[in-house]
């Protein structure tokens, strides 16, 4: 064997070297180029937050601390909650070709809300909910016939959708099914979601309510344990952040359990909460949260109402009381009064909430505990029935489970476009 010549030997390693650091540098640069579109990313634009950009620097502190809440659950909670920093594979999917052109890319939040959407849905979205069922009946199945219509009607009928409704769904599959002997199952489910998005798209106004005068007076309604006091807390927590000054008024007078829950979520939330005496009346209260925030320039009253009552009278009559009173307190008032239903309810859910738009001049829908139900299809038959736009959704008891909600979304969340890959 020849030796090398001694002198070599560092020219090689020098060599080595040289072309070390320059790989890493190569390297360095690719991964800062692929970081930067992220970074850039600008925030989405809310309704709520419109005046976010005035908003006094307190609104800084607030946001921590209104974050508080959503914080302090259970280690498993918080375990959970952690995942959502990071946008999920699944949370990848964009809203897809269905979105209206106007609304352009999605940012990088709103495909994030998406993602929690989903999470929030988990039940409806399983084997056994109302996706999942459906999703079954498509699986491995590339063309379909007509008998899939009867399936999908029983699927709708056992998610508490409807009668009305499923056979309004129904209508656009019948359609695409009559097509042909076998019709490209792909198909089938693109009529399908476009015919729920069009029974959520109600006339007026839906997902967060405008800030429409100064204070905006929201009244919450609707039967005990549907999700009142709650849902205003998880408001006034985001409108505090965003630096909006919420009052709320305790207008369920007949619990002192009730007055207590809304004080506990005031302390929390950082606002102040305007309440009256046991008994006091309901009407009254809002009156003075009304005057109060007048005073202080306060941008919204968030007033609780009561869902039962231990008197004889009549809970719609009180109600319409309240709303007279309110509107006495500040011409416009009240700006919203939002309708509270519990998904979990079903069929008794829509039944009182008939009663309720029959009584009440309602603005919207919230839909609470849609976390709780595998039959998350029942929003559909909600809206076709009362025809009321569904403002927000409630996915958990926690301070920002509660969505914008918004069809487009929803169906994505619900109905997304991993079942297609498996239909297609
Ligand atoms: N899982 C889940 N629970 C919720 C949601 N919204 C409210 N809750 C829970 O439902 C229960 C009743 O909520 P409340 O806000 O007290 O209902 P309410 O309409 O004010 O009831 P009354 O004051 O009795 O009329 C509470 O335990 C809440 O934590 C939700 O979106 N998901
Ligand atoms: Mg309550």
């Amino acid at each position: 064997m020849r030796a090398v010549p001694w002198g070599l030997y560092p020219m090689t390693i020098v060599y080595v070297l040289v072309a070390i650091a320059l790989l890493v540098g190569i390297y360095l640069l690719f991964s800062k180029k692929s970081e930067a579109p992220e970074l850039k990313a600008a925030p989405p634009e809310r309704k709520l937050g419109a005046r976010k950009e005035a908003a006094p620097k307190r609104a800084e502190g607030k946001a921590e601390k209104a974050a508080a809440p959503a914080e302090a659950g259970t280690p498993k909670e918080q375990a959970e909650a952690e995942p959502a920093e990071q946008p999920s594979a699944e949370a990848e999917i964009p809203i897809e070709e269905e979105a209206p052109e106007e609304e352009g890319r999605p940012s990088i939040e709103h495909v994030r809300d998406i993602g929690s959407l989903r999470k929030g849905l988990a039940k409806s979205r399983g084997e056994e909910g109302f996706f999942g069922r459906l999703k079954a009946l498509f699986s491995g199945r590339k063309e379909i016939g007509s008998e899939i219509a009867e399936e999908i009607e029983e699927v709708l009928l056992a998610s508490d959708v409807g009668v009305q409704t499923t056979e309004t769904i129904l209508g656009r599959v019948r359609d695409e099914l009559s097509k042909g002997d076998l019709v490209d199952s792909s198909r089938v489910w693109k009529a399908l979601r476009a015919e729920a998005r069009q029974v959520l798209e109600v006339e007026g106004e839906a997902g967060a309510f405008q800030l429409r005068s100064k204070p905006t007076v929201v009244l919450m309604v609707g039967v005990n344990g549907a999700g009142k006091t709650t849902t205003i807390g998880k408001l006034a927590t985001r409108m505090e952040a965003e630096g909006h000054k919420c009052v709320l008024a305790a207008g369920d007078t007949f619990r002192a359990a009730a007055v207590q829950q809304l004080i506990v979520w005031g302390d929390r939330v950082g606002c102040e909460v305007v309440r009256g005496k046991d008994g006091a009346d309901p009407g009254s209260v809002i009156f003075d949260a009304i005057k109060k925030a007048e005073e202080s320039g306060a941008d919204v009253v968030l007033a609780d109402t009561a869902g039962r009552l231990h008197t004889k009278s009549n809970l719609m009559a009180e109600m319409q009381k309240v709303v007279r009173t309110v509107g006495k307190a500040m011409d416009g008032a009240p700006h919203e009064v939002l309708l509270v239903i519990d998904a979990t309810n079903g069929q008794n859910a829509l039944a009182q909430a008939k009663e309720f738009k029959e009584s009440l001049p309602l603005s919207g829908i919230v839909l609470t505990k849609l976390d709780g139900t595998a039959k998350g299809g029942m929003i559909l038959g909600i809206c076709d029935t009362l025809k009321l736009p569904v403002r927000f959704v409630g996915l958990g008891e926690r301070a920002d489970d509660l969505h914008d909600f918004s069809p487009v979304e929803f169906v994505e969340a619900l109905l997304g476009k991993e079942s297609e890959a498996t239909a297609a």
